[in-house]
């Protein structure tokens, strides 16, 4: 079945109805759900109409449907791609043997963190998007600050669904707790450290939403080659929402680039912030920020969590198929390490760099997004007074707080500082106080349908082959 039932509460393509423990668990949790949303979530907009798109069935094409819906409206509900017939385990120690469909008892604590710290993350960014409705530059962009939102709402249910499912009391109780600790709180902090961090403006939305989110994709890419069946299929739908959360950041940076660019352009030798639009090497720096926090997301480079973990088939590497052998065992990987303050060569056992393997495919990925945007800049840049600037990935060792190079001071380049050179130069290389006034001074609404604020050029096309002055969010 990939068809979605609405005849539900609460839909699902998982025969809810054949599960009446499991329905009254999770109608259980609904009402704490929306409470939640209702205090968390977006304020302010949960009484007006705006053009969702919303999952109808799960088939590869065609499982979205849009149309005017309100928030707290939205068909939150639990989508599994469909089973794989025959699937057996793609890597790790357990390689060859049929999938599980039950959690084995000896993984249950792993598989148990996993999904819930993989689960902490939707609700967190909700919660910090929860202001931005209210600065959004053109209703298009609101309608997809919002479509995130409810999406990333999704993926807490998904996860939910899985917890309830398969761990009991302990399953419900995290539940519980997931609608109860807070981004930002000092007391009752979100798990991992990008998801406590404030995002208060568009600027910084567009950069989560590349970079943030996009470790989104690579976490799921990992966790959708799970022995665990069910995991694995939850993760293989998330997959699809979460493409549209990553053209929503590279589109966004793209579209602010390009209009610092047609400034440049129509003003040589003048200051962007003259026509306000924002200078290239504050985006730059915005980019150093998000980059750098989304990188810590991998965890440490070597890790016996993540070596046990790929052998126990809980969680595999992204693109599992693409390698020739499935083990990782009597293999090895490269790496620097930096132990008593120096950069050493070293090589460890490949199991154990796991986090590492996954993170150097996610560099790759937001390397293709910065060359993305340089394309942009090079659109502007044949003409004289045109555009010098191009956009950089900082290095994976810059402005880490997990891991080895937690412990030094790196530059954009990787090379290591001291803490006064370092304290030299980081107001180049990270957003200044200055920065976070000028952009902030930029975030007032726009909501005329079809116009966009001074900073940003319109999309080239609008949602759904609607025209970008379509009215988006009935206000
Ligand atoms: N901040 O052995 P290590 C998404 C902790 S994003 C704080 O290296 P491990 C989304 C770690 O938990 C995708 N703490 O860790 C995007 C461990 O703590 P304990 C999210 C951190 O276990 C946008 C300790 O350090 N999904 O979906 O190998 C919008 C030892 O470290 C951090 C997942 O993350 C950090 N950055 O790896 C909406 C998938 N990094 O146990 C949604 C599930 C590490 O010693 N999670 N620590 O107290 C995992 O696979 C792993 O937990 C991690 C960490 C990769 C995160
Ligand atoms: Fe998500
Ligand atoms: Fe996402």
């Amino acid at each position: 079945m990939t068809g979605i039932d609405y005849s539900q509460k609460i839909p699902n393509n998982v025969d809810l109805a054949g599960d009446k423990r499991l329905q009254r668990a999770l109608e259980a949790w609904q009402p704490n759900y929306l409470e939640w949303w209702n205090s968390m979530g977006p304020t302010d907009f949960n009484q007006k109409e705006i053009y969702l798109r919303t999952a109808i069935s799960v088939d590869k094409d065609g499982w979205a449907h849009y149309g005017f819906v309100k928030m707290p409206d939205y068909r939150w509900g639990i989508f599994l791609n469909p089973a794989e017939p025959g699937r057996t385990i793609g890597f790790g120690d357990n390689y060859g043997q049929p999938v599980w469909q039950q959690v084995p008892g000896e993984y249950r604590n792993w598989l148990r963190r996993l999904i819930v710290t993989q689960a902490d993350t939707e609700p967190a960014s909700v919660e910090q998007q929860r202001l931005l409705g209210h600065t959004a530059p053109s209703l298009y962009d609101l309608r997809n600050l919002f479509q995130v939102n409810v999406e990333e709402g999704r993926h807490l249910w998904a996860m939910v669904y899985l917890l309830q499912t398969y761990f009991g009391r302990d399953g419900r109780e995290e539940a519980e707790e997931l609608l109860q600790r807070r981004s930002g709180n000092a007391d009752h902090p979100r798990i991992l450290g990008t998801f406590n961090e404030p995002c208060q403006d568009w600027l910084s939305f567009f950069c989560f939403t590349m970079f943030t989110d996009r470790d989104g994709k690579f976490q799921l890419l990992a966790l959708a080659e799970s022995a665990f069946d069910p995991l694995a299929r939850t993760c293989r739908f998330m997959l699809t929402e979460e493409a549209h959360h990553m053209f929503v950041g590279q589109t966004g940076v793209g579209r602010v680039i390009e209009r610092t660019c047609q400034v440049t352009q129509e003003n040589p030798g003048r200051d962007v912030k003259s026509e306000g639009a924002i200078p290239f090497d504050l985006i730059q720096r915005y980019i150093n920020y998000w980059a750098s926090s989304s990188t810590d997301l991998y965890g440490a480079e070597v890790s016996s969590n993540s070596a046990n973990f790929f052998s126990a088939g809980l969680k595999g590497r992204a693109y599992e198929r693409r390698y020739e052998e499935h083990t990782a065992l009597d293999q090895t990987y490269a790496l620097e390490r930096f132990l008593d303050g120096k950069l050493v060569p070293d090589v460890v056992p490949l199991r154990n760099a796991m986090n590492e393997v996954l993170r150097d495919e996610y560099v790759k990925d937001n390397q293709k997004g910065i060359e993305y945007w340089n394309r942009i800049c090079e659109k502007y840049s044949s003409e004289t007074h045109g555009v010098e600037f191009r956009f950089r990935l900082p290095h994976r060792r810059f402005n880490r707080r997990i891991g080895d190079y937690a412990a030094g001071r790196f530059d954009l380049d990787g090379a290591p500082l001291t803490e006064a050179q370092w304290e030299a130069r980081v107001a180049e290389w990270l957003p200044t106080d200055a920065d976070r006034a000028y952009v902030k001074s930029l975030m007032k609404p726009v909501t005329e349908p079809g116009k966009m604020a001074s900073w940003i050029a319109p999309p080239p096309k609008g949602v759904n082959d609607t025209p970008i002055d379509y009215e988006y969010v009935r206000l």
